[in-house]
């Protein structure tokens, strides 16, 4: 085909291939020329004649200047100077250099002056599909577990470097793995979720495969694949869950500022974050303040305390309800938080005696009346044994009388040595101390029963010679 290089008066269109040239009188703006990129040769290729209308009235000569000739990137054309042929030199990379603007000049041999106008030209580079789609950015996301059906994940973002506007550009999405969970937009690359089940504390993280194919997926498209992860974010659908259905504590009256128990609950939510933490109520029966539960910060156990004593004579038990809560709220319908029972039993102080049990020495035959000695009880807390009273609980012979205020103990009936009553020597009474409040305790007094005759006090367990345990005065060996 030729160009021709004209000057006219009249505007005049020619029909050159998909293109028109269009010339005024002054300027004219010619078509642009196409190649294909990629192409194989053989080169160098004719691609057009240029033909100056001036060459009929003139010997001319043609020169060209401009990209792909002195230009960036040079080599590319080349116009043959007397025939004004426009080769192109070696195969062009659409991508690299998109289109080519140079300028042809016409001269006449003779004088080197110009015969017409400058011709600029534009050659354009034809795409061909020769870049596959890419990936761009990250294919990381993050959906919150159990969402419902068609929360957005996220989007597949895709570059492709042939030429916009074409199919060779245009790309369909496709999940090729994944697809019970997910599903992907095939033209924005936008993926949501088809089901409302995936559960963090089941599976963490998805892998999807994802396929991205220009040309729109026709089977002559070129294609690239990559993998999505998809993290699950937790939602706190798990209460606390308690290790044991009920406790039983005790507390003694008075106490304050005590750790009564420690309790241990599970949390399948994602650890050390609100929804593991756990957060204790006492949702019942601490109307009166006396209890305090806290969270243990590394076992988030909760820690329940006697904050203010109890009063026994007011109390002795108290049935507490512990409720075990996150620090965040509870998400999804069906989860609730859960509570056991705490049965805290208040237990008092009770009285205590000098010692569990006292030993005193008595002859036999000693006349009623005879004080054998004290055995008293205090109270812990104050160390006084007012108001305690003292009672006989066993005495098998009758023969002890207990003052119920002062606790001293008198001889009441006829001691003697060989009553059955008598153990090796020892006569055995049971006393109980009962204080105020009815809180008792009880001791041993022991008696070591003496021969009225024996000069001390002192007795010695011997054997006789038929083997028989006895207590003798020492000395008297009879
Ligand atoms: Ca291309
Ligand atoms: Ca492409
Ligand atoms: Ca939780
Ligand atoms: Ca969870």
């Amino acid at each position: 085909m030729k160009v021709h290089l004209v000057r006219s008066t009249m505007l005049k269109k020619h029909q050159r291939g998909q293109g028109f040239l269009s010339r005024s009188k002054r300027r004219w703006a010619p078509p642009n020329f196409n190649v294909v990129e990629n192409d194989e040769g053989p080169y160098p290729k004719l691609i057009e004649k240029l033909v100056s209308d001036t060459s009929a009235t003139y010997n001319v000569y043609y020169t060209i200047e401009g990209e792909g000739v002195d230009k960036y990137p040079t080599g590319v054309f080349r116009l043959e100077r007397n025939t004004g042929e426009l080769f192109l030199l070696k195969s062009v990379d659409r991508e690299a250099f998109p289109e080519y603007k140079f300028v042809v000049r016409v001269w006449d041999q003779i004088t080197n002056r110009e015969t017409d106008e400058n011709l600029p030209l534009k050659v354009l580079v034809d795409d061909v599909n020769d870049n596959p789609p890419e990936f761009v950015g990250s294919l990381q996301f993050t959906v919150p577990e159990h969402c419902s059906v068609g929360t957005v994940v996220g989007k597949v973002n895709t570059t492709d470097k042939d030429q916009n506007g074409t199919d060779h550009v245009k790309i369909k999405y496709t999940l090729l793995t994944g697809t019970a969970m997910f599903t992907i937009h095939p033209q924005t690359g936008v993926i949501t979720t088809t089901t409302n089940t995936l559960d963090r504390e089941l599976q963490d993280k998805h892998l999807v495969i994802v396929k991205i194919q220009d040309m729109n997926g026709a089977a002559n498209g070129l294609v690239a694949t990559s993998t999505a992860t998809i993290v699950l974010s937790d939602i706190n659908d798990n209460p606390p869950i308690f290790m044991k259905t009920s406790y039983d504590v005790a507390v003694q009256e008075n106490e304050s500022e005590k750790l009564l128990l420690r309790i241990p609950v599970q949390d399948k939510d994602l650890i050390n974050t609100p929804n593991w933490i756990s957060k204790f109520v006492i949702s019942q029966g601490n109307e009166n303040g006396n209890f305090r539960i806290v969270t243990h910060p590394y076992t988030n156990e909760g820690l329940l305390y006697v904050s203010k004593p109890l009063d026994y004579e007011k109390t002795n038990s108290v049935q507490l309800q512990i409720t075990a809560q996150n620090q965040a709220p509870l998400s999804g319908s069906s989860a609730s938080w859960n509570s056991i029972p705490v049965k805290v039993n208040v237990t008092n102080e009770g009285p205590e005696f000098s010692a569990p049990s006292i030993r005193f020495n008595v002859k036999e035959n000693t006349p009623n009346g005879t004080v054998i000695g004290t055995y008293t009880a205090t109270d812990p807390e104050t160390k006084s044994s007012k108001g305690i009273k003292y009672y006989k609980v066993t005495d098998p012979g009758s023969w002890i009388s207990v003052d119920r205020d002062t606790g001293e103990l008198r001889v009441a009936n006829t001691i003697d040595r060989e009553s059955p009553l008598v153990h090796d020597g020892f006569y055995n009474v049971t006393v109980r101390a009962v204080d105020a409040s009815s809180m008792t305790t009880t001791g041993t007094v022991i008696l070591l029963v003496e021969n009225p005759m024996s000069p001390v006090s002192i007795l010695l367990k011997t054997k006789t010679e038929q083997n028989e345990e006895v207590w003798r005065v020492p000395g008297n060996m009879s």
